[in-house]
């Protein structure tokens, strides 16, 4: 029985339309999985439901994190932001904590991982430190902007390696690590790439760049969907 993957939507407030890229969808298909989208809404109850009916959870890539979400309040750079996609991730990832299942993040995932454990992020990155290098590419998908370095001891150096170029699509970034997480992967420049639970047991990781961008190019990140699809399977 392959694994069931929830995938979070996007919602776009301003035409009240949720939808998804595809490569979130291909990638969990390739890797496994049976990828299924989960639609924001804001009622508790709801959000327990669906997460009682997936095997695993990939919060995916979107709009910035509102400030008031990690208790700031809007820098003048901040980005758009979705305030239902807030509420409803947040509550998401309690809800996965609370069942134990496998959490995933991408990108805005990532914030949103490190956010709902009390964690805080850059509102851009750009204005708020010295010396970044250029984190929002101008170039294909797949193209691999820049390097990151990833700690030895952790679970995702098990899966990819120390040593990897990513793609990047960000302004913000996690600035402030959570209580139970730990920082697995930065940029040149110091930029937090990667994070993942101190929890050796729990599949929890988030990374900023994004590997489903990836899923039939050369360049091959399956192993971290792979990881994260049988990390997903029934015991
Ligand atoms: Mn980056």
């Amino acid at each position: 029985m392959k694994p069931i993957i929830g995938i979070t939507c996007l919602y776009d407030w301003k035409n009240e339309v949720m939808r998804q890229y595809q490569n979130y969808v291909n990638v969990v298909k390739k890797a496994g999985g049976i990828p299924i989208l989960l639609p924001a809404v804001d009622d508790k109850e709801v959000i327990r439901g669906m997460v009682e009916g997936i095997d695993g959870l990939l919060v995916a890539g979107g709009p910035d994190v509102g400030a008031n979400c990690y208790g700031e309040e809007p820098h003048q750079h901040i980005g758009g932001v979705s305030p239902l996609m807030d509420v409803f991730e947040i509550q998401l990832v309690n809800a996965a904590n609370d069942l134990g299942i496998p959490v995933l993040g991408i990108c805005r995932g990532q914030q949103i991982l490190n956010v709902v454990l009390g964690g805080t992020l850059y509102q851009d990155i750009y204005s708020q430190r010295d010396n970044c290098i250029q984190h929002r590419q101008q170039a294909p998908r797949p193209y691999l902007a820049h390097s990151i370095k990833i700690e030895k001891n952790s679970r995702l150096a098990e899966i990819l390696g120390t040593e990897l170029r990513v793609n990047t699509f960000h302004h913000q970034a996690v600035k402030d690590i959570a209580p139970g997480l730990k920082v697995v992967a930065y940029a040149p420049d110091g930029i937090i790439e990667a994070i993942e639970s101190e929890d050796k047991d729990r599949f929890f990781i988030g990374v900023q760049w994004h590997p489903e961008g990836m899923w039939d190019s050369e360049y091959n990140y399956d192993s971290l969907f792979e990881a994260f699809i049988n990390a997903s399977r029934k015991k």
